[in-house]
């Protein structure tokens, strides 16, 4: 298959693009770098140090003989996509390319317009030049499970049957999410359920849970191909960021009581996922969702799971909740369409943590201590730091 990986040469987008080469898929990644340029605006650096992307592209050759190519350009830019696609001609385009940090969006008015013109404008770009110029072609879509926020009744995969009035629908499932980031991928969702429909596209949108963990088979074969690691306040996703503050000697920084629940999955479950989806496309016209986490857990619960896991002494603080979000609600969502097709999780195990504690060992003296704590509050609507106030 011909898979384009839009947003490469991020996170999860890097370590795709190399687990779907090595599947000897055709590969082609891109991206504007922009998030290398968030790092620049907050004084933020990944903690595991990552090599330009032509870097770990000509070292991914060297090792395996495979190319994958390389498009640098903007997803807002329609004429940069437009070009891309008609050149590489992919059968799925998977789509990493968004601002994707809550608290980036939340920083002030700027960062929220920003969030939603480069998420909402680049999705719609993409959804046009596969209308335009290929419509066989299948968007494999990353959204949230915050898109569903946290209601008082059971998550389904991303339609809910409803009886209202003594008649029967199967209708999207409500959206509550809790910031302009989680919001984006919410209008983003319903673009593309519309032009599924009205252009007759296959979709699959991806509401996937917090990621953990650093290591891919491929990214440990050489440390050009190793892929970012954040732990600031603005970027860092709370496993990832709990398991660096135990190795520093931080206290865990547990928002809020840490009763909030949220579905998580291992980063190698991620691209196994995209492979599935990717592998099982729908049908022309039709969108569908998988949520794609694996367990569930409270923030209470990873903070005691680390505290319980790393050798030496870990403090857990209480920190009065930044965001705006339920401090205590019930969750219990659905994910078993991934499983359906074919997934075996990795469960979040005591070696998968102690890994992780011993990549964050080697690199523990790059971090910047400034910058572990959060500055963004959600109740703000201007940042000190940004506004001059
Ligand atoms: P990331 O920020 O590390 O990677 C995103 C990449 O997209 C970056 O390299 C960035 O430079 C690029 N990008 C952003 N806007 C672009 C634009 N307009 N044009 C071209 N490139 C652009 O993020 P990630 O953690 O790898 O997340 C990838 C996707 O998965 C995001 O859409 C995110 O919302 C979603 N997601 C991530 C997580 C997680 O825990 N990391 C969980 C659920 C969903
Ligand atoms: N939290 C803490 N302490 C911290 C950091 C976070 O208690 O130091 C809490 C937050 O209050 C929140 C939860 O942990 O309740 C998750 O926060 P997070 O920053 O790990 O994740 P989130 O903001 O939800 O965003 C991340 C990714 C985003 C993705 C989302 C999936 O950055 O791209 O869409 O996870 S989900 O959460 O399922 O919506």
């Amino acid at each position: 298959m011909r898979i384009l990986i839009l947003g490469g040469d991020g996170y999860l987008g890097w370590p795709t693009a190399l687990y779907l080469s090595h599947q000897g898929h055709d590969i082609a990644v891109a991206d504007n770098f922009v998030r290398r340029q968030y790092d620049y605006e907050l004084g933020a650096e990944s903690l595991v140090p990552i090599a330009s992307l032509q870097q770990r592209v000509k070292t991914w050759k060297d090792i395996t003989g495979r190319k994958i190519n390389v498009y640098v350009g903007d997803m807002t830019d329609a004429g940069f996509v437009y070009r891309m696609i008609e050149e590489f001609k992919p059968d799925t385009i998977v789509h990493y390319a968004e601002q994707r940090s809550a608290p980036y969006s939340m920083i002030d008015r700027e960062h929220a317009v920003y969030t939603q013109v480069n998420n909402v404008v680049g999705t719609l770009n993409v959804i046009y030049a596969i209308a335009d110029l290929n419509p066989d072609i299948h968007l494999v879509k990353l959204g949230s499970m915050g898109e569903y926020g946290t209601p008082n009744i059971d998550i389904e995969e991303g339609f809910l049957e409803v009886e209202h009035n003594g008649r029967k629908d199967i209708l999207p499932y409500p959206k509550q999410p809790g910031s302009f980031y989680h919001l984006s991928k919410v209008h983003d969702s319903h673009n593309i359920l519309f032009a599924c429909k009205n252009f007759g596209l296959r979709s699959t949108d991806l509401n996937q849970g917090i990621v953990y963990g650093v290591e891919t088979e491929q990214t440990v074969l050489h440390p050009d191909l190793a892929t970012r690691l954040d732990y600031d306040g603005v970027f860092g996703t709370v496993l990832n960021r709990f398991c660096i503050e135990a190795v520093l000697g931080h206290p865990l920084t547990v928002y809020g009581v840490g009763e909030q629940k949220r579905g998580l999955l291992d980063i190698r479950d991620t691209v196994r996922c995209i492979e599935i989806a990717a592998e099982n496309p729908p049908e022309r016209g039709e969108y569908r969702v998988f949520n794609q986490f694996t367990e569930e857990f409270s923030i209470k619960e990873l903070a005691e799971l680390v505290a319980k896991t790393y050798p030496g002494e870990v403090q857990v603080e209480l920190v009065e909740d930044p965001r705006t979000e339920a401090l205590t609600h019930y969750f219990n969502a659905r994910h078993t369409k991934l499983i359906d097709l074919g997934l075996v999780p990795h469960l979040l195990s005591d070696t998968l943590i102690q890994s992780l504690f011993g990549v964050i060992e080697k690199y523990k003296d790059r971090v910047n201590w400034d910058v572990i704590r959060t500055f963004v509050n959600w109740r703000r609507t201007r940042n000190p730091l940004y506004n001059n106030d």
